[in-house]
């Protein structure tokens, strides 16, 4: 490459091409996963605490293969209708690179074959005008960094500044040897007393266990977010951001985008299953004047199978600002709920997607937001 690609971040601009400090500041650029040439992911022994035990048989015979076709692309057409409904309400869509995830690997530590890059949120955090690379617990998703790095680097040319986590080494020090996997009401009955199948052995996260309120940046201890990485990212950012550990009520706890969704300045959506369990956050919340909105049950129709999530999926939705959102069109209480808000809802087919791990947020990575660093809830 020549030096004079690389020197172009030019200081005095006005906003960095990468810009974004929350949820919900008109969005102007995004990124939508891809899924393209997807693998299933093995059953290993941590995997199986990331699966849902219903469909481990799926997981069994699948395992190492590639999706099968009828899903794969009723799951890439949804991913498609997201870009098609996001371009239209003017936003500027960019889609990682297809790479390869039938070829397996090994490292020092393990072998694996991969899984796919739909779900862009929880591999890249964007914070400010940084984008953050997330060390990711999956083996499966070792890798997937490989399918956004043009992008990054484009990026990068422009002006943002990148960082990558301290990559995993995910050798078997990671994963709790000990949890009882196969028994999965005392797996479930461990996790709500807050041991994982992650332990503490390397700093892990993802970055859709975090959520973005500017100055103030909630994240939760998930199944694949560890409290090394959670004080990693603490020091990383430094004293103009405060972290907030925030616990839910969830015996599978995985990302924060089904759980606290905000939906603008003072208003945010709280799971009724997984109420918030920390009387500080609560009480943060309420002195700064938030109102705390319960969302009715996600409907997604037993023909979808959700091998990764919750039906809460419904709840998985994209702020085009504060008055705009983008929900699945099939969530007609959700939708209706919204709307009873004032927000003007914006239908996406988005549901063959579900089967690989996300919803319409967790497929997306905000890029640029118009909007500047700001307290939320005082000081
Ligand atoms: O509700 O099962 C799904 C979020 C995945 N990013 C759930 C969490």
């Amino acid at each position: 490459m020549k030096e004079s690609e690389v020197a172009v971040a030019p200081k005095q601009q006005q906003q960095s091409v990468v810009c974004s400090y929350n949820e919900w500041d008109p969005l102007e650029e995004i990124i939508v996963g891809r899924i393209d040439g997807a693998v299933v992911p093995n059953l290993t022994r941590e995997f199986k605490t990331f699966a849902k035990p219903e469909y481990w048989d799926f997981f069994r015979k699948y395992g190492g293969k590639p999706y099968p076709e009828d899903l794969l692309l009723k799951g890439m057409k949804a991913l498609d209708n997201l870009q098609m409904v996001l371009e239209d309400q003017g936003v500027i869509v960019k889609r990682p690179d297809v790479i390869d995830f039938t070829k397996t690997y090994r490292t020092m530590h393990f072998e694996s074959s991969g899984f796919n890059s739909g779900n862009a949120r929880d591999f890249l955090l964007v914070i400010g005008d940084e984008i953050i690379e997330s060390p990711m617990a999956y083996r499966c998703r070792y890798f997937e960094y490989e399918a956004y790095r043009s992008l990054i680097k484009d990026y990068f040319k422009k002006g943002a500044r990148w960082t990558a986590g301290p990559k995993c080494s995910m050798s078997d020090e990671l994963y709790d040897q000990t949890f009882p996997v196969d028994d999965i009401e005392e797996s479930k009955k461990l996790i709500l007393s807050g041991r994982y199948i992650t332990t503490e052995y390397e700093p892990c996260f993802d970055g859709a266990d975090f959520t973005r309120f500017g100055r103030d940046i909630l994240v939760s201890r998930s199944l694949v977010t560890n409290n090394f990485g959670i004080e990693w990212m603490r020091r990383h950012l430094g004293p103009e951001y405060r972290i907030h550990v925030t616990r839910f009520y969830d015996d599978s706890p995985m990302h924060m985008d089904t759980t606290w969704v905000p939906i603008g300045e003072g208003r945010v959506l709280s799971c009724p299953e997984r109420p918030c369990l920390d009387s500080n956050i609560l009480d943060m919340f309420k002195t700064a004047g938030w109102e705390i909105h319960k969302p009715p049950p996600g409907l997604c129709p037993p023909q979808i199978p959700l091998h990764l999530t919750s039906r809460w999926l419904s709840m998985n939705i994209i702020m085009l600002d504060q008055n705009r959102v983008v929900v699945e069109a099939s969530e007609e209480p959700t939708i209706k709920f919204l709307k009873n808000l004032g927000l003007k809802t914006v239908p996406v087919d988005i549901k063959g997607f579900f089967p690989f791990g996300g919803g319409l947020h967790c497929a997306t990575c905000d890029i640029r937001r118009k909007g500047t660093l700001r307290s939320y809830f005082g000081n």
